[in-house]
């Protein structure tokens, strides 16, 4: 084949063929970051409102997050948030809930560090296989006896594993 002058300038630089190589493979990798980014975006997405479609409407929903120096911390706390206690205020946390008898209790747990367990005995609850960070644990009983109970971290964690509990009240 017979090379026009031009093509020829084009060659010793860059060969049209690498050139078209480089914008597709530009393109991959835009299209992977999206895929990267995105896929596990939107299953956090989702994965949220199917977990929220299974509260029942007339729950009490509490959310708690398991930390190693504070215990359970009310509400969610993620592990980027939960790197802004060091050095900070560590009193330790024992949330007391407040229901009434007949109430569906939902708990939603996670962590924002290490496993982390839950176990409300009184009411059958012994999660063994973890509270994690990044993920959302729930918990359903129904309150059907009035007194104060205590929830407890069943997977040792540090320190404060001892410590890591709080109550919840029912009352009549
Ligand atoms: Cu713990």
């Amino acid at each position: 084949m017979i090379e026009k002058p031009a093509q020829s300038r084009l060659m010793k630089t860059e060969h049209p063929l690498t050139v078209s190589y480089r914008r597709t493979d530009r393109l991959l990798f835009v299209l992977l970051l999206v895929i990267a980014i995105g896929v596990p975006l939107a299953l956090q997405v989702y994965g949220r409102a199917s977990l929220d479609n299974r509260i029942a409407i007339d729950a009490k929903v509490f959310t708690l997050t398991g930390h190693v120096d504070k215990g359970w911390i009310p509400g969610e706390v993620k592990a980027w948030q939960a790197l802004t206690f060091h050095g900070k205020n560590l009193d330790l946390i024992q949330p007391v809930l407040r229901v009434t008898k007949g109430d569906r209790v939902v708990l939603k747990l996670t962590s924002s560090d290490v496993i982390h367990g839950f176990s409300l005995i009184d009411f059958g609850i012994n999660i063994t296989d973890g509270v994690l960070p990044g993920k959302i644990k729930l918990v359903s009983f129904i309150a059907d006896k009035v007194g104060t109970f205590t929830f407890t971290c069943n997977a040792i964690c540090g320190d404060k594993h001892q410590e890591m509990k709080g109550f919840i009240i029912v009352k009549a």
